[in-house]
């Protein structure tokens, strides 16, 4: 059995742990994309601002309007929720072997005492984090994911065989993880709108056209054989990567960022020309003593060649310079943990999920 835990509205619930004053109001975490201004984009935002309609990836001006006066607008601060989700992480480690796929998920694959397991772990990420978070167990990572989102906010949803199968065929094919906007679409033309209706559909049809990888993961789904469909798309390595020398040795953000944005033209073109799409980013920084250090992020949706990467790669340079004093000689980026998305082909107007490690 898998147990899945996702924190609610991690980063607005964590902004919440700190300013206890903002409870009960609407919090949101934005990121601005510039130093003044309401340019950007919403984070996320707690579940009073979520019946008000402003939801993640929203233009902040957006959001305002739907927003009351004594909403809270606040800039994310990614070194504060990776500190919340490492102490959250020290405590679901204790109930099994688990592994982390976000800043604010983790799962745990157990043979016994799955419901009770999960039941506990969520009460002590209560009691001694206080954050709430919402829990699926299922025969399948898939089913455990889908259940965890079923069961929001603070929720414990525990499907046996059957149920999971029922909540997956149930769903709309656009809710699976692992199928994309463009995917989706394609299936909408077919008349598939919920996963039991691919049943209809030949398995030949859907390898043709969507290519063998896709196309037998979709096979697989209509099946419910779900063992494995949520990692295969991570067994799919790969990477492409440059690094280049700076002119002079530097700490300024916007020389650095320029000198990223330069290398990625020609990593941007590898991928456009390979038909590759990624879903980590890391920069490395080589520093005046010659180390070299990195930091990373990770999207839940992948991204192309089409992307702008500009908001990330500020946030990561930014988070290195405030944890080292020291001046950079050389810096690189690298995208990498690639998906084949043969039959999709831009991914660049869905706001992605940023996962940060
Ligand atoms: P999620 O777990 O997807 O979202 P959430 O925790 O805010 O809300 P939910 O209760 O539905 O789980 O993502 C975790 C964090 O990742 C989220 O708090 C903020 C960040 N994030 C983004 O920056 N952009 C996004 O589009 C999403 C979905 C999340
Ligand atoms: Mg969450
Ligand atoms: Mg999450």
């Amino acid at each position: 059995m898998f147990i899945h835990l996702d924190m609610d509205y991690f980063f607005a619930q964590a902004e919440e742990k700190r300013h206890p004053e903002y409870i009960g109001k609407i919090v949101v975490v934005c990121v601005y994309s510039k130093k003044t201004g309401d340019a950007g984009v919403v984070s996320t935002v707690n579940y009073e601002g979520r019946k008000r309609g402003i939801h993640s990836g929203q233009p902040i001006f957006q959001a305002k309007r739907k927003a009351p006066l004594d909403a809270v607008f606040i800039p994310v601060d990614h070194g504060y929720y990776s500190l919340v989700s490492a102490d959250i992480g020290k405590i679901i480690e204790k109930f099994g072997d688990a592994h982390q796929t976000s800043i604010d998920e983790w799962f745990i694959e157990t043979k016994n005492m799955a419901e009770a397991t999960a039941r506990a772990a969520k009460q002590e990420v209560k009691a001694k984090i206080g954050i709430t978070c919402s829990v699926g167990v299922a025969p399948s990572l898939l089913g455990a994911k889908m259940a965890a989102d079923r069961c929001k906010p603070d929720g414990l949803l525990a499907l046996d065989e059957e149920n999971e199968r029922k909540l997956i065929n149930d769903s709309d094919v656009d809710k699976i993880i692992g199928i994309g906007k463009k995917s989706a679409e394609t299936l909408n033309n077919l008349s598939v709108f919920r996963v039991k209706d691919l049943k209809r559909i030949d398995p030949v049809l859907l390898v043709e056209r969507f290519g063998k990888k896709t196309g037998s993961w979709l096979v697989a789904l209509a099946e419910g054989r779900y063992h494995g469909l949520l990692m295969q798309e991570h067994d799919e390595q790969g990477e492409v990567s440059r690094i280049g020398t700076l002119e002079n040795k530097t700490r300024d953000p916007s020389i650095l960022l320029e000198k990223v944005t330069e290398l990625e033209k020609d990593a941007k073109r590898w991928l456009r020309e390979n038909n590759k799409f990624f879903r980590t980013l890391i920069i490395t920084f080589v520093t005046e003593d010659m180390a070299a250090h990195s930091k990373s992020i990770s999207f839940r949706k992948p991204r192309g060649w089409s992307d702008d990467n500009s908001a990330e790669e500020r946030m990561l340079i930014s988070q290195f310079l405030d944890e080292s004093s020291l001046e950079i000689r050389r810096i690189g980026m690298k995208y990498f943990n690639f998906l084949d998305v043969s039959g999709q082909k831009t991914l660049a107007d869905e706001f992605c999920n940023l996962l940060y490690f």
